[in-house]
């Protein structure tokens, strides 16, 4: 949104995710071998979130196999911003060099904007994905299930 070499008024810089960047390499070099798009949604008069339109008791797993590398992008269709947390395993944020991701267990969504990031599927078993806002919670929530391959449950 023009902020990433803005300056205020005041002669200050506008920080973002932009300007973090990991004092380390990025340990996972793989490229992703696949994009999930998820859209964060609600309806603000009501109070109701979800993902793709979706509420968290009416909706499947998310599964993704054990070792795999794999991007997520996060579409905020809100007008709030909306913290996303995976559990598990990191979220490294796709600014900046590819050499330096940033590590992250949550990830903010301004609204109307999307983050994209990556997964290395390093953790099995059954995770939270969920916006971190309680009031948020219940809707816009998926399981993450990260299992080996041919072994669904
Ligand atoms: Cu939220």
């Amino acid at each position: 949104m023009g902020l990433r070499d803005h300056h205020n008024r005041y002669g200050r810089k506008v920080l973002n995710y932009g300007d973090i960047k990991n004092l380390y390499p990025t340990l996972d070099q793989r490229d992703p071998e696949r994009e999930i798009q998820l859209h964060l949604t609600g309806n603000m008069s009501r109070y109701m979130w979800s993902v793709d339109g979706v509420k968290f008791a009416d909706a499947e797993p998310l599964r993704l196999s054990y070792g795999e590398r794999v991007r997520i992008v996060l579409v905020n269709d809100t007008m709030m911003t909306h913290p996303i947390h995976l559990h598990g395993m990191w979220s490294e944020l796709e600014t900046g060099s590819a050499d330096y991701l940033p590590r992250k267990h949550t990830v903010i969504v301004q609204p109307g904007s999307s983050v994209s990031y990556l997964v290395t599927a390093d953790a099995l078993g059954r995770w939270a994905y969920h916006c971190h806002l309680l009031y948020h919670m219940p809707g816009m929530m998926r399981e993450v299930r990260v299992e080996k391959e041919g072994q669904s449950s």
